[in-house]
């Protein structure tokens, strides 16, 4: 071989790995070109933070970072900020370090949007205080409900080596305006309290603090007893409240600026206040009086249900709406989007609204376990803009998100998945946005500016969730998957002795009159946890929004909808619509193909395949086994079954815990 070759060779290679595209780099992808002179006259690692990202990626010319005392910073709070262009120069003012590092990046992303930054006036401050991911990260690095790959907290490494990953996810968080960081599974193990891993969360927190992220843990609540040695953990008990005043010290001599603790209790097997006859709230209050002295905060979970009552939908209301007023201020109550379980579609949980003294915090979920995990395209801005539909941000405290990284390369193993953590960082910044917008600008950062791949790419996004909703669970169904995974469907699954509301028959109430849960006034009552004038609406079988319908009616089949189609053929349409919509998603993805890099190109395409064959799994799931009760033929344009039910009671999925299947696993026909 000639030396040319060689040299040829080894350039193509060095190209190749600097052109990887492996979606490693987020939304953060400027290159550094080193050219600003950036101007700030105090100095910190946050700042430091602040000014070597302005110095590295900066084109606009000269940048001052002024910390301001004025009357206009003061209203914008400890984390607000202005950007305004005077004389030529772009001035990044904010009361705190905090406010800065958040200008800092705003600016940024408008120069990696390719935005006019040479007129700029902008005023910004976030909605909420507390702008939190929790993680369900558990110590042996499995992620419960997990879908890229393994934790990335290094636990068995820490503290000898801490992973360069860190930074980056701090990063990542800081850029859009999240600030805090649950580490751990709210089921969670006592573990994360000892001495060994309290040193190792230190760690963490020392890497988080300049991009402004506050560390928090999950707690199980029985600690005092599993690594106290205590003989009860009865929230009144001195002892127990003087061990967790002890563990709290310890914590916060490690980790001075520490946010708190996120707990789950009595809830799906979790110990928790009630095992001694105690109130969510005398459990609460014994934590916050102990976080109390140094500022730290209870966020307590209202994800409750039992197999007593009859409609689960109800339980938490139940148990949580007479405890208002009862938790100490430093508690947040924080409840999931719905009343039942992050399913593609829910009405909001009537908690919000029903505990005006009471501090709340609302959960979504960002890591698809009822969407289709990492493998199907579901962006969820549209899911919680409808959640705001319903419910003022001002009523709310914080807001969480159950995030969905995990140590894949990517981070989130689709590379559309990162737009829902970009997104909800947004919009618990400013939940005003619109889900459009916020698609418009994640597109142009990670992909390309061009309008020829933005456009038509927010169209699929802004359509996406939906097709989801109609090739999963149309009409308000919910909770049909299968057993252990929540990835397929199962609607007719019965596990011998499991408890009924674990099963979709519960959930669909299927039978030859209809479907539907009756959660009207004369069915479980679960509309009057509503205020009057929704639960009225919701109420009514004319009036209910479709998109709720079977949520809270059950509905014969052959009930005319606003369509003029009956219930059974528009259940059957929107299956279809379903499956055209990620039939059209890959159609356009096809056209994008000379606008994205072949490495996420391949990747993309590869998991719309699979969607593509899971909505018609889907489709043919669901309608062929309601078709066993409506005894009605699919109406015209609807496409006949590919699989029959008998063959889809087979299909049994392996379960991981890290990764989405695979299209080997999945039932396919040529
Ligand atoms: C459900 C998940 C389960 C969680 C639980 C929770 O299936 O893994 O532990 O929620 O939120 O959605 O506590």
């Amino acid at each position: 071989m000639n030396k040319r070759f060689w040299s040829g060779l080894c350039f193509l290679s060095l190209a190749l790995t600097l052109w990887a595209e492996d979606g490693s780099r987020l939304w953060l992808r400027q290159t550094p070109v080193n050219q600003a002179s950036v101007c700030c006259l105090v100095t910190s690692p946050m700042l430091t933070v602040a000014r070597e990202e302005l110095a590295a990626l900066w084109q606009g010319g000269e940048v001052d970072l002024q910390l301001c005392a004025d009357e206009t910073h003061r209203r914008l709070g400890k984390e607000g900020y202005t950007i305004r262009t005077s004389e030529g120069k772009t001035v990044l003012g904010a009361a705190t370090e905090q406010g800065l590092l958040y200008a800092t990046y705003h600016l940024l992303r408008l120069q990696a949007e390719g935005a006019d930054c040479s007129q700029l006036n902008i005023q910004e401050k976030p909605a909420f205080d507390i702008r939190v991911l929790n993680h369900w990260d558990n110590l042996d690095g499995t992620i419960e409900r997990g879908y890229a790959g393994r934790s990335l907290w290094k636990w068995e490494e820490l503290t000898d080596s801490v992973s360069a990953r860190y930074r980056e996810y701090a990063r990542a968080n800081a850029s859009v305006g999240i600030n805090g960081t649950v580490l751990n599974n709210v089921n969670a193990s006592p573990e994360i309290l000892s001495e060994d891993y309290l040193q190792k969360v230190r760690k963490l927190a020392d890497v988080f603090r300049p991009y402004g992220i506050k560390v928090y843990l999950s707690v199980n609540f029985a600690s005092p007893m599993k690594l106290g040695g205590l003989s009860t953990a009865d929230p009144l008990d001195e002892e127990v409240a003087r061990w967790w005043k002890e563990k709290v010290r310890e914590i916060y001599g490690l980790i001075p600026d520490f946010g708190g603790f996120l707990v789950k209790a009595n809830s799906e097997g979790q110990p928790g206040p009630c095992d001694y006859g105690r109130t969510h709230a005398e459990g609460a209050n014994m934590l916050a009086e102990a976080l109390k002295p140094y500022g730290g905060i209870v966020m307590w979970r209202a994800f409750v249900y039992s197999p007593s009552d009859a409609d689960r939908a109800k339980q938490a209301y139940l148990e949580f709406q007479p405890l208002d007023g009862r938790f100490r201020d430093n508690v947040m109550v924080q409840v999931k989007n719905g009343p039942i379980d992050f399913q593609p579609r829910e009405p909001y949980s009537p908690l919000f609204g029903a505990m005006p003294h009471t501090p709340l915090m609302v959960e979504f979920q960002i890591t698809q376990e009822y969407l289709g995990h990492s493998n199907h395209l579901a962006y969820l801005a549209t899911m919680w803009k409808e959640f705001y539909r319903y419910v003022q941000p001002s009523s709310l405290k914080g807001v969480a998100g159950v995030v969905n990284v995990g140590d894949n390369v990517n981070w989130c193993g689709h590379d559309f998945a990162q737009a829902n953590w970009y997104a909800y960082g947004r919009l618990a910044w400013n939940p005003d946005l619109s889900a459009e917008e916020i698609a418009r600008e994640w597109l142009a950062q990670t992909f390309t500016t061009d309008r020829r791949f933005v456009e038509p790419m927010t169209q699929v996004m802004m359509e996406s969730r939906e097709a989801v909703v109609d090739y999963m669970m149309p009409l308000g169904l919910h909770h049909i998957f299968a057993w252990g995974h929540h990835y397929g469907p199962e609607p007719w699954c019965k596990v011998p002795g499991a408890r009924a509301d674990w099963l979709p028959s519960y959930y669909h109430q299927a039978d030859k009159e209809g479907l539907g849960f009756d959660r009207s006034r004369t069915g479980s009552d679960a509309v009057s946890q509503y205020p009057d004038s929704l639960a009225r609406v919701f109420d009514s079988l004319e009036q209910c929004p479709e998109e709720y319908l079977l949520w809270f009616h059950h509905v014969k089949w052959s009930q005319k909808l606003r369509s003029g189609r009956s219930l059974w053929d528009e259940l059957c349409y929107k299956y279809q619509q379903g499956v055209d919509d990620v039939r059209a998603f890959q159609r356009v993805w096809k056209e994008m193909q000379p606008y994205v890099d072949a490495e996420r190109y391949q990747a993309v395409a590869e998991r719309l395949d699979i969607q593509a064959h899971d909505a018609v799994w889907w489709k043919d799931a669901c309608l062929e086994y309601f078709r066993t009760f409506s005894k009605q033929p699919y109406p015209k344009g609807v496409e006949p079954p590919v699989f029959t039910l008998k063959e889809l009671k087979k299909v049994k999925l392996p379960i991981s815990n890290y990764e989405p299947p695979t299209i080997e696993m999945l039932p396919r026909k040529k």
